[in-house]
This record gives C-alpha cells, sequence and structure tokens, in this order.
C-alpha cells in the first residue's frame, strides 16, 4: 500500500479541501490580485484550469513591480472529441469573448483556451454549460478526457466503440458537487453522504490518470502512452471486446534517471461490457492505494507497475474484479496519422480533414480558418471530431451537402492550405510551451512551423519531401507533444536548445531513444542533413526513418 506517513503536500491539499472547494470562493472575489491562493491552484485543477502567467512580460512587470500578468487556462472534458455544431459555435464566440480567441486542440482530442482573467472564469463555464459542455476533471489526480480513435471513416463499428469513452468517462468522475457550487451557483448541499465517492475517497489519485482506446489497424491516439490502453478487437465487423495494457506515461525529468517514459504492457483481455468496466474501475482502485503519494514524479500508473511488476497487478486486479482476464488477442497498428482531405465511409457519408498547424485554430494571413469552422458549423451540415494529432475532422457530412462545405473551405482557402502543407508538416505536433506553459523550458509550438521552414528544403534536397516522418516538439521533457514517440523528437533543455531522439517506430509501439543532446538550430539541421542522406542513400526496400534509424544505431549507447 502507498505511505501514508511521508505524504506530498498536494496529498493533504486534496485532504483537507472539503471535496476539491478548498478556499475557490474567497480566491474569485479577491480583487487585489489577479492570482488564486496556492493551495486552491492544486484543487483548480480538478475542475479543468491552470493558472499561469504571460511569460513574455515576466521581467518587464517585475522591473516596473507589476504583480505577474496572471490569467488561467480552461480545457473542456470531451471524451472521445466530439462536439456538435452547436457547441462549436458556442465555444467560438466564448473564445473572442473571454479568452485570447485563440482555440487550441489538445494531444488528448479536446479543446483549451487560455488567457482568461480571473473575472472571467464563471461566465465561461456558464456558457460551456448551457451547451452542455463541462471541463470537470479535465485535470488534477483523477481520470482525464478519455481518447478514442478518431475515425469514423476507418471501422463499421467506430460508434460502437466510440461510444465507451464516453461512458468510461462517466464511470470515473468525482462524485463532488464542487463544480456546480462554484462555478454554476448550485446550492450548496448539506447531505454530504451524496456526495461520498467509493473510487476517489478523500485524497484522490496519487497523480493523473489517463485511459486511451484505439480501434486497429489505426493508433492515432497514440494508445499506448495511456496509463490504461484498451485496444478494441474486432472480428468479422463485430466487437468481441478489448485487450488491456497498463502503464504508459510519457513524462520524465532531465538527469533524473528514476524517471522515464513507458508504453503500456499488455495483460489480457476482457470480452462483455460489465467486465470491461469493472476492470477499468479496479485497476483505478490499485493504483490508488498503490501508487506513491509521497514523491509526485514517481506517482503515475507506469512506475506502480515497475515497483510491484505486472504480473502482481494483474493478479491484485483479477482478486479485485473477481474474474480473470483472457489471454491477449492478436492484433497490429499499421497507421497513426490523420487523413487528410476528403474521405467517405462504408454509409456514403463524407469526412474532410483541414491542416491544422499544432491545433491552433485562428484566421492568419493564410487562411481564415476560424471564420470558415463558424460559418461550417452555422450549416449544422457536419459535426466536429477532434484528432489526437491536434486536428479536426468535419464529419458526418451527407453526398448532398458536400458542394456547400466544398465552397466554405475553398473561400477561406482552407483547402488550398491543406493541399500545400508538406507530408514532414502534416505530421508535426507541438505542444503549447511558451508563452503561457510555467515548466517550458524551450519554445514549441512558436518554433517548430520555422523549424519546419529549414527542414522542408532538406527534405526535398535529398528527394524525401514524400515521406510520412513523424516530427515532434515539446518545450521540456513532461512530453504533452508526445516527442518520445517520434521518428524524430525535439525536447527542450534550455532556450532555443533541444533534445533529439531518434528510432521510434512508424505505428507507435516502439519508443525513441536520446540521440544528441542541447542543440541549436544550426547543430539539428546540421545533423538532419546528414541523416537525410544516408537515409536515402541507405534505407531498405519501404524502410521507415524510425526503422533505418535503428537499423543504423542512431542512439547514444
Ligand atoms: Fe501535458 C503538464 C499541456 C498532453 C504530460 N501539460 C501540462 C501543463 C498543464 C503544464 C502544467 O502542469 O502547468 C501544460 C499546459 C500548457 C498550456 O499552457 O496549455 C500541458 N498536455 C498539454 C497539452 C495542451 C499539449 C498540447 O499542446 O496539446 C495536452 C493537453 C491534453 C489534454 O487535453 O488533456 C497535453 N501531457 C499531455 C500528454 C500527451 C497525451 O496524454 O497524449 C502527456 C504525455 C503522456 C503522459 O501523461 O505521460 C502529457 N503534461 C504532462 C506532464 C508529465 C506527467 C508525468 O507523468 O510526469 C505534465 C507535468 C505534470 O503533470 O506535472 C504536464
Ligand atoms: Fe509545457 Fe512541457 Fe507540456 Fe510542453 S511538454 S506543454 S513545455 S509541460
Amino acid at each position: 500500500m502507498s505511505d501514508s506517513k511521508n505524504l506530498s503536500s498536494t496529498e493533504r491539499i486534496k485532504q483537507k479541501s472539503d471535496a476539491l472547494r478548498g478556499t475557490l470562493v474567497e480566491s474569485l472575489e479577491d480583487e487585489i490580485t489577479g492570482a488564486i491562493s496556492e493551495d486552491d491552484t492544486a484543487l483548480l485543477k480538478f475542475h479543468g484550469m491552470y493558472q499561469q502567467d504571460d511569460r513574455d512580460l515576466r521581467e518587464r512587470r517585475a522591473e516596473k513591480k507589476l504583480e505577474r500578468l496572471y490569467s488561467f487556462m480552461i480545457r473542456l472534458r470531451l471524451p472521445g472529441g466530439l462536439m456538435t455544431p452547436q457547441q462549436w459555435i458556442a465555444t467560438h464566440h466564448i473564445a473572442g469573448e473571454y479568452s485570447t480567441g485563440v482555440i487550441k486542440i489538445t494531444t488528448r482530442q479536446t479543446l483549451q483556451l487560455h488567457g482568461l482573467l480571473k473575472s472571467r472564469i464563471k461566465p465561461t463555464i456558464k456558457a460551456f454549460n448551457k451547451v452542455k459542455l463541462d471541463s470537470i476533471a479535465a485535470c488534477g489526480d483523477v481520470n482525464r478526457n478519455v481518447t478514442c480513435a478518431a475515425h469514423p471513416m476507418q471501422s463499421p463499428i467506430h460508434e460502437q466503440v466510440h461510444a465507451y469513452a464516453a461512458r468510461l468517462s462517466e464511470l470515473l468522475l468525482p462524485k463532488t458537487r464542487a463544480y456546480y457550487e462554484i462555478w454554476l451557483d448550485e446550492v450548496k448541499i448539506t447531505d454530504k453522504i451524496q456526495e461520498e465517492d467509493p473510487l476517489y475517497q478523500d485524497r484522490y489519485l496519487p497523480r493523473k490518470f489517463k485511459i486511451g482506446i484505439a480501434i486497429p489497424p489505426n493508433n492515432d491516439l497514440d494508445v499506448l502512452i495511456n496509463d490504461l490502453a484498451l485496444i478494441a478487437i474486432i472480428e468479422n465487423d463485430e466487437l468481441k471486446g478489448f485487450n488491456i495494457a497498463i502503464g504508459g506515461g510519457l513524462g520524465m525529468t532531465h538527469g533524473n534517471t528514476e524517471t522515464y517514459p513507458r508504453l503500456a504492457t499488455v495483460i489480457g483481455f476482457v470480452a462483455g461490457e460489465e467486465n470491461l468496466f469493472k476492470a477499468v474501475y479496479e485497476i483505478a482502485t490499485i493504483q490508488r492505494d498503490y501508487g506513491n503519494r509521497s514523491d509526485r514524479k514517481l506517482a503515475r500508473l507506469k512506475y506502480t507497475v515497475d515497483k510491484y511488476g505486472t504480473e502482481w497487478y494483474k493478479t491484485e486486479l483479477e482478486k479485485r474484479t473477481g474474474f480473470a482476464l483472457e489471454e491477449a488477442r492478436p492484433y497490429s497498428f499499421t497507421d497513426r496519422t490523420d487523413h487528410y482531405g476528403w474521405h467517405q465511409n462504408h454509409k456514403g457519408l463524407w469526412y474532410y480533414t483541414p491542416f491544422i498547424e499544432n491545433g491552433r485554430i485562428l484566421d492568419d494571413e493564410t487562411q481564415a480558418l476560424k471564420t470558415a469552422l463558424l460559418e461550417i458549423a452555422g450549416t449544422e451540415k457536419a459535426n466536429f471530431r477532434f484528432t489526437c494529432n491536434q486536428n479536426l475532422i468535419l464529419a458526418d457530412i451527407s453526398k448532398k451537402d458536400k458542394p456547400a462545405i466544398e465552397k466554405i473551405l475553398k473561400k477561406y482557402r482552407i483547402l488550398e492550405n491543406t493541399e500545400a502543407a508538406s507530408h514532414i508538416r502534416k505530421n508535426s505536433i507541438a505542444c503549447v510551451a511558451l508563452p503561457t506553459c510555467p515548466l517550458a523550458l524551450a519554445e514549441a509550438q512558436r518554433y517548430l512551423p520555422a523549424l519546419l521552414d529549414r527542414i522542408e528544403p532538406l527534405l526535398a534536397k535529398h528527394e524525401l519531401s514524400d515521406e510520412n516522418i513523424i516530427i515532434r516538439m515539446t518545450g521540456c521533457p513532461n512530453g504533452c507533444g508526445r516527442p518520445f514517440s517520434a521518428e524524430i523528437g525535439f525536447v527542450g533543455t534550455a532556450p532555443d536548445r533541444y533534445n533529439m531522439y531518434l528510432c521510434a517506430d512508424h505505428e507507435g509501439t516502439r519508443l525513441n531513444k536520446l540521440y544528441k543532446e542541447n542543440l541549436d538550430e544550426a547543430a539539428i539541421l546540421k545533423e538532419l542533413d546528414l541523416l537525410f542522406w544516408l537515409y536515402k542513400k541507405e534505407r531498405g526496400h519501404g524502410e521507415t526513418f524510425g526503422d533505418f534509424s535503428l537499423r543504423q544505431r542512431w542512439y547514444k549507447a
């Protein structure tokens, strides 16, 4: 069981929080500061928000003896990443009225708004609530947004599998009414029994907990990086059940060898809805009871699995559920990318995936994406599905409505921009990083597009422009843009410096390895020039860049 003597400070904050209420109401009312109290910042995460400040302005404000420019980021809970056109319209207006206006699609197929001032949080949540959207448990030591394979056109039973994302999200929601009381002015409940929480109890989980559901052969969500990965097993177009894998997670700390990225290990197969739900629930209770509660850096499920062993975890799970897992069923992933442009499913419905660089939805000099999406939502002829590659699929469009949507896409240069984007750019991900992320050591989404401007000519020089190389960048080793499962991964170490990782596979079943440390842009480009030259010259037939890098042993011993 977890050490209850040496609890981290966050454990104590959770425990004395009165079911996540803390002093959030008082913090909100405090007009002296744009911030909330320190303990409340930990609790706010469970309500789907983070306190941040504009790091670009820190020094200037400090010189003027001004408080940091505090603001808040809100992340929606959107299991499986599905939104109606009406919900999109509301999100568009909320973003414009209360946040920076930019809507960010995240790597867990939901949306974030940045730059909300303290006084705007409540109106924002109320406006989302009107269209049945919330941010409960989008952050914090609870189950996070459940991700699911995004491509409906790829499987006739996509809807059936997709429904599990919403139901698992419901199953693992905290029972507290704090969110409704604080943000939506629901009357405070006096009967505490109503919010007793057998799963989370009073200390919640030791750390964040992530679930993903893949539908092979596509692995667009990088399912094995989740604490709990479910892999749908489909035979003869029928859903038979799910393989269960545990212990994925990417975060690490530079220089701390006790921390590491890890892919989930498959422990068995489960058939039937009741058993699946039981297994998911009990995997969470084991982590609750055995996860590390004294050192948050070692508190994710992956460390619990490695401390006690996979077999132990499985045995404990079977003891708690009362049934044995079956032997894992065969499956294989062949693809991890989004499918840009128009595609049609088995029912004849159409899907369009535009290229959205790093998930940032805004109007700029190349295209009027935000305006186009508002106009498309206004037609009510397309649903919005977000992908874990920070993209959007305009979904479920009938043959009759396709020309109208296409006309809008053309008018605002979305078609043109999507067609023009290079393969490597379409396979890129960058995390938010500066200026809002407090943990960023280097730039990511503000820099990767410019770096790609310089990488594209190198690929052209070596006649590799048509290769689908997966490239990702993050501003620190927490791994939010999943750089450790990229064929070329850049992880920030300091301003303008990155560690470079190579050797992951194309399908998301092998992590990469450290190749070179602390490279600046000139060094990155020099390395890539050489690596691309060798790849072009010596690759085997159809060999991917990641597989070639591994064969060449391009990693530090
Ligand atoms: Fe993340 C923390 C952004 C996906 C691992 N992540 C953060 C914070 C909240 C920084 C903080 O703690 O104050 C970042 C907010 C930046 C900002 O200004 O918005 C942040 N993470 C993101 C997003 C928005 C990146 C993006 O550009 O899309 C993704 C939001 C996902 C969502 O909708 O829920 C995001 N984060 C991930 C992923 C990828 C995934 O889940 O597919 C990972 C790696 C997988 C994993 O969990 O191991 C990830 N984020 C982390 C970690 C490392 C956790 C660890 O085990 O060590 C942190 C730091 C922490 O928790 O202490 C972190
Ligand atoms: Fe911030 Fe690091 Fe996550 Fe990027 S990887 S968003 S820099 S915590």
